[in-house]
């Protein structure tokens, strides 16, 4: 297997590398890193890309001088290293002016501040080039059911992307913009919890062509489902607008591990389906490779690095293990006989109607058709072979 390369399209958040190591029950294990560093870092490692939130780059409330600085030294590096900017997004959630949300907080002062927020650093995405803007509403939901009227916040939700849909457009910026789903955590309940409620919610916006998803693998495992429906349904709907690749092992707190260190069999899946269009076959996601993970807080900073190179590697790995899986002549055998090609046909032939279907006595007795064999486990163990190496 060769290394990463920029062809690989390989991004990470500054606030992954970054992390301090900072929990609610301790200290940070790890001193601050310089973006300027990570920048250099990830690019010697192969990454194509860095994203970052408005206060990763810019201390919230930094004078206008302090800011300026801090952009043009992060600028200075990307012209150095190649390193792009494919994604941007906004810290709204970690200064307590935002302890009830900010777009969607129940104070119209913290939502008018939250948007102008958000409004300022799209400007900078423009100019560094960003094509996509992530909203992860961590801080947009509640704990307390009678504190939180739920339509009232969908709707404050909807204005806000309304508004910035028509920032982009009037402003001519080609720039579209991705929820992240998450079912909690920071907050008890999280609005939009999961990647089929974001999609509903697109479907009810001014511009949805402007919006898509961001979906979180472990978000979506947090929330007990299977991420690799989630995505593929994002990609049914053409709204795999980016995507932020980790681990998490289990409902329970956001882990935010090393891809492949969580559920390595969804991993293996979610891989296929990116590079290969899934069992079925079909176009590869185009977008970048974005990893958000956290380096545990028991590493050092050799251990930082090993785990960013450790998600790259891992992905180019599956990668492989799919395409052998794919390639092999008995896995071939085992999909047509578990009939997964089968599903392409269209139930109805073409022409048919609901009367010529019910007209047609051509069906198998179900009886018969229920003592069927689906073939289905000798699959799955061919993908576990293959991912061990086995095969
Ligand atoms: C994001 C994003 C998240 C959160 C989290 C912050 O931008 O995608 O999941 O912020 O990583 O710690
Ligand atoms: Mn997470
Ligand atoms: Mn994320
Ligand atoms: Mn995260």
């Amino acid at each position: 297997m060769t290394a990463p390369t920029r062809d690989d399209k390989f991004s990470f958040g500054l606030w992954t590398v970054g992390w301090a190591g900072r929990d609610p029950f301790g200290d940070a294990t790890r001193p601050p890193l310089d973006p300027v560093a990570a920048v250099h870092r990830l690019a010697e490692l192969g990454a194509y890309g860095v994203t970052f939130h408005d206060d990763d780059l810019v201390p919230s409330g930094a004078p206008a001088a302090e800011r300026e600085r801090r952009v043009a030294r992060f600028r200075a590096a990307l012209a150095e290293t190649g390193l792009v900017v494919p994604m941007m997004t906004t810290n709204l959630f970690t200064h307590p002016v935002f302890k009830d949300g900010g777009l969607t907080s129940n104070d119209r002062a913290v939502r008018r501040f939250a948007l102008r927020k958000v409004l300022r650093n799209v400007e900078l995405a423009a100019e560094l080039g960003a094509t996509t803007y992530v909203m992860w509403g961590g801080r947009e939901g509640s704990e307390y059911d009678p504190a939180k009227d739920v339509k009232a916040a969908l709707d404050r939700y909807r204005e806000a992307v309304d508004l910035l849909t028509a920032f982009v457009s009037e402003r001519g910026y080609p720039i579209r913009f991705a929820l992240e789903p998450k079912p909690n955590e920071p907050r008890g309940d999280i609005l939009l919890p999961t990647i089929g409620h974001a999609l509903a919610f697109i479907a009810g916006l001014e511009r949805p062509e402007l919006v898509g998803v961001n979906p979180e693998v472990g978000h979506e495992q947090m929330a007990g489902l299977n991420v690799v429906h989630g995505v593929a349904q994002a990609l049914w709907h053409s709204k795999l607008f980016h995507i932020d690749l980790n681990g998490q092992r289990g409902i329970k707190f956001d882990q935010d591990l090393v891809f492949g260190h969580g559920d390595l069999m969804s991993a293996f899946s979610l891989v296929d389906l990116l590079e290969h269009g899934g069992p079925g076959g079909g176009p590869a996601y185009e977008g970048p490779r974005h990893f958000d993970f956290k380096p545990s807080r028991t590493e050092d900073a050799d251990g930082v690095w090993a785990s960013a190179a450790a998600n790259m590697r891992t992905y180019l790995l599956l990668k492989e293990r799919a395409r052998a899986f794919r390639a092999d002549p008995e896995v071939q055998e085992a999909l047509t006989h578990a009939r997964v090609p089968d599903l392409r046909v269209p139930t109805l032939a073409p022409g048919e109607g609901y009367d010529d279907l019910l007209a047609a006595g051509d069906d198998a007795d179900p009886v018969e058709l229920g003592e069927r064999g689906c073939g289905f486990v000798r699959l799955n163990q061919l993908a576990v072979e293959h991912l061990m190496g086995a095969r």
